[in-house]
Order: C-alpha cells, then sequence, then structure tokens
C-alpha cells in the first residue's frame, strides 16, 4: 500500500506579517523595504523557535536514493522529497518513526537523520521581523489591487476563480488594450506562483515582477512588450494553504490545498492533481502523505481554475510556474521519461531552459530528471494548449530562507521573465 506521511505541525520560525506602517508598492519601495531592518517601534516577531513539542518525533533523514527511479519509488511511498543530491545518490525531507519503518521495510536506507527542530535551526536564517517582507495573502491581493490602481491603462485586476475556502485567486492582466476577463489575440504569457504552499519566496519572484514590471513600463522594451503581448501573473495560486501555513505564528511546513479528505486529513497535492498522467507515478493515494495526487485528477478547485484558466486563453504561448527550492529550470516532460514529441517544441524548451539558466544561474534539465511525478501543472498545461510551459525551482536551502535571499532571487528571476517576454510573440524563432 503506498502511505504516509504524518501532517506536519511545526513551530520553527515566526509568522509572516507586516511590520510597515504603509505598505510599500512600487518596485524600488519594496526593494528599499526588503533591504532595511526594521526600526525601533516596528511590530517584531517572536524569537524562532522550534517547538519541541510539536517537532517531537520528527526527523530530517537522507535517505539512499541511486537514481531517478528510486526517487520516484519514494515519493510512491509517500516520502516527501524535499532535496536531490544527484551526485551523491541521496535524497532529504522529513520522516516520523512510522514513515521510516515503512521506508525500511521497502528496503530504502535510511543514511542519517536528526530531529527536525535542530536541523530546522541549523538552516533556517536567524530572525524575528526578517520574514516580515514576504507578503501574506492580504497583503499581496493589497499590492496587486495597488498595481493594478495605479496602472489603470495597462493593467487590471481579477479573480480566477475561488478556493475552497472562500478566497479568491488573483490575477493581474497586463495588456495596454485589454483589460479583464475580454480576449486578446495578443501572444500571452502566464507566470503562476506559489502553488505550493510552503514555498513563500514562489510569491515573491512573480508578486515583484509585477510591481517592476510597472515601475519600468515606459522602458523601451517593457514598453514594447506591454503593447504587443498579454501578460498575465497570478503570484499566489494557493491561498489557502499560504495562510494555513503561516497561522498562528509559525510555520507548519505545509504543502498541499485545504480539501478535506475522506479519512480527515487536509490537502491534495495540487502539483499531483493535473490531468497529466494522473497518479501514475511519483504520487501518492495515501491521503495523508505530502504527495497524496487528489481522488480524481482535478479534484481540486485551485487546479480547476489554473486549467479553466489556461483553456479560455489559448493565446498563451509561454508559461513559468515558480517552485521552490533547487535552483533549477525544469521542462516537459516530468511525468514520463519520453521527450515531449514536438521536435521544434524540444529543441525551444532546451534553449529557452538553457538562456534562463545563464540569466539566473539555475540548472536547466528535463523535469524527470528530477524524478518522475505525474499529475505536474506544466506537463498538462504544455499537454493541454502548447505553452512552453517551464516549472522554476527557485534558489535556497529551505523553505524558509529569510528575507536576505528575496532580492537577489528576484532581480535574477526579472531577468529570466523578462527574456521569456522577449521570446512570447515567436518561441521558435531562430531554431
Ligand atoms: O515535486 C514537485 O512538485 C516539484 N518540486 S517541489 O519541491 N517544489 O515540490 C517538482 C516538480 C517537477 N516535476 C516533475 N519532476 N514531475
Ligand atoms: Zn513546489
Amino acid at each position: 500500500m503506498k502511505k504516509i506521511l504524518l501532517p506536519l505541525l511545526l513551530t520553527v520560525a515566526p509568522a509572516l506579517q507586516s511590520f510597515a506602517a504603509e505598505a510599500p508598492s512600487s518596485y524600488e519601495q519594496l526593494l528599499k523595504h526588503i533591504t532595511t531592518p526594521p526600526a525601533a517601534g516596528d511590530a517584531v516577531y517572536p524569537a524562532a523557535r522550534a517547538s519541541a513539542s510539536q517537532a517531537a518525533g520528527l526527523y530530517w533523514v537522507t535517505i539512499k536514493a541511486a537514481d531517478k527511479a528510486e526517487r520516484t519509488s519514494l515519493l510512491e511511498q509517500g516520502f516527501d522529497i524535499i532535496e536531490v543530491d544527484r551526485a551523491k545518490g541521496t535524497v532529504s525531507g522529513i520522516a516520523g518513526q512510522e514513515l521510516m519503518d515503512h521506508l525500511s521495510s521497502k528496503s530504502f536506507s535510511v543514511l542519517s537523520r536528526r530531529p527536525l527542530a535542530e536541523h530546522a535551526a541549523a538552516v533556517s536564517k536567524d530572525f524575528p521581523a526578517a520574514d516580515a517582507v514576504y507578503h501574506n495573502y492580504k497583503e499581496t491581493t493589497d499590492l496587486l489591487r495597488d498595481l493594478a490602481a495605479r496602472n489603470s491603462d495597462i493593467a487590471s485586476l481579477f479573480s480566477i476563480g475561488k478556493t475552497l475556502e472562500g478566497r479568491d485567486i488573483w490575477c493581474l492582466r497586463v495588456n495596454s488594450s485589454a483589460k479583464g476577463e475580454a480576449p486578446s489575440s495578443k501572444p500571452g504569457a502566464f507566470f503562476l506562483g506559489n502553488i505550493h504552499a510552503r514555498e513563500h519566496l514562489a510569491d515573491e519572484v512573480p508578486l515583484l515582477f509585477a510591481a517592476w514590471l510597472m515601475d519600468h513600463r515606459n522602458d523601451a522594451d517593457v514598453k514594447k512588450y506591454i503593447s504587443t503581448l498579454d501578460i498575465y501573473i497570478v503570484p499566489m495560486g494557493n491561498p489557502d494553504g499560504v495562510e494555513y501555513d503561516i497561522k498562528n505564528g509559525s510555520y507548519q511546513y505545509f504543502r498541499k490545498n485545504l480539501a478535506k479528505n475522506s479519512d480527515g486529513s487536509r490537502g491534495v497535492d495540487l502539483n499531483r492533481n493535473f490531468d497529466s498522467w494522473w497518479c501514475e507515478a511519483g504520487a501518492s493515494t495515501y491521503p495523508g502523505s505530502d504527495t497524496y495526487c487528489g481522488p480524481k485528477a482535478f479534484s481540486e478547485p485551485e487546479s480547476q481554475h489554473i486549467r479553466d484558466f489556461m483553456l479560455a486563453r489559448r493565446n498563451i504561448r509561454t508559461h513559468i510556474s515558480y517552485h521552490s527550492y533547487a535552483s533549477e529550470i525544469l521542462y516537459p516532460y516530468g511525468g514520463s521519461d519520453s521527450d515531449v514529441p514536438n521536435a521544434k517544441d524540444k529543441q525551444a524548451f532546451i534553449k529557452h531552459a538553457a538562456e534562463m539558466g545563464k540569466l539566473t544561474g539555475y540548472e536547466p534539465l528535463k523535469s524527470s530528471e528530477m524524478y518522475i511525478a505525474t499529475g505536474d501543472s506544466c506537463d498538462w498545461a504544455y499537454d493541454a494548449t502548447g505553452a512552453l510551459s517551464f516549472t522554476f525551482e527557485l534558489e535556497g536551502r529551505g523553505f524558509y530562507p529569510g528575507a536576505a535571499i528575496v532580492k537577489g532571487a528576484v532581480e535574477r528571476n526579472i531577468k529570466a521573465a523578462v527574456y521569456l517576454l522577449s521570446v512570447t510573440d515567436d518561441p521558435y524563432r531562430g531554431l
């Protein structure tokens, strides 16, 4: 039987809140905010501290997994791979005793383990207030509203649909002629962030890219993209999961959405819920697992809305879904060893991943080289719509890498996003 990852309820770091009286909204102000330490009198977090009771019994484990077949098999046994070391042939992630026993019974070797609280304390940056630069759902919403309001001639905001808990999934559209949901025949680019809840950097990158685009709207190249392209930015694709991850002032290491599963557990892995070899490999049928694929493909409102959004906009030619963390640029397929059947698309994927790799310093890689995982949003997006779809695994060590990482990650990724815009009118040019 496929199985088991205990729901993680772990306090390792303080909550994300804003300490600023007025929220900054231009890109330059946002950068300044990111790099300026909080002043005396600003609200600060309680000190980062792992809660012994909640972390009790959980370990950071390193397991031997010589190749991607073994990595895929581990995912199927319910082990959520958080780090891959391909050179050493190992993977690392979080497990309790029950899961470790289960993996041993399946002949996996646990090479090392240390209490999760100890590991978290070693890799997390030491903050209190530092993480206030990250945007929670309300702050993300407010910033997007403000960007749209201040640039109403070229930007508009609409909801692509509601989550299970009723939150709107916001989309900022940048287009000099069409507004809101009105169709456009201009070539489209779609930037999606944070479908995995705990990957908060994956909200910051597309969100601050949106702010940067608005600040730079009169630069010659940006101006051209705004008038010739149809640009969509959905920074937070899983707001219920994000809010759950940061509730009560402590991080929860929560990855999924907030689906109410039949066994009482919460959450479906949205990046296993798309209709692309759904739940065939690298996914778990056990609802408590972090890689649970859901009761059927597209069972979840969030994946349904992303599907419907893309299917209704067949002008979208390029797409990035932001995740963290591995410093990699992944291209299809991730659910199969096979290459995409269209030779031109394959060339385009390799070329653009390599170019964006140079701009970010991330490693370009066919997604299945990491491990095979089915139900992947970018595999589905490419197969269903033809949009050249890339998964960005942003940089960092840990899901909560602190504020200092944000500026560099945003700056690097703006370069890659602008590159993608530069090829969106004809991604096959020069091939
Ligand atoms: O496992 C995932 O969904 C992604 N990694 S993450 O750490 N952000 O969870 C990787 C998706 C890459 N796709 C495939 N290998 N199919
Ligand atoms: Zn992810």
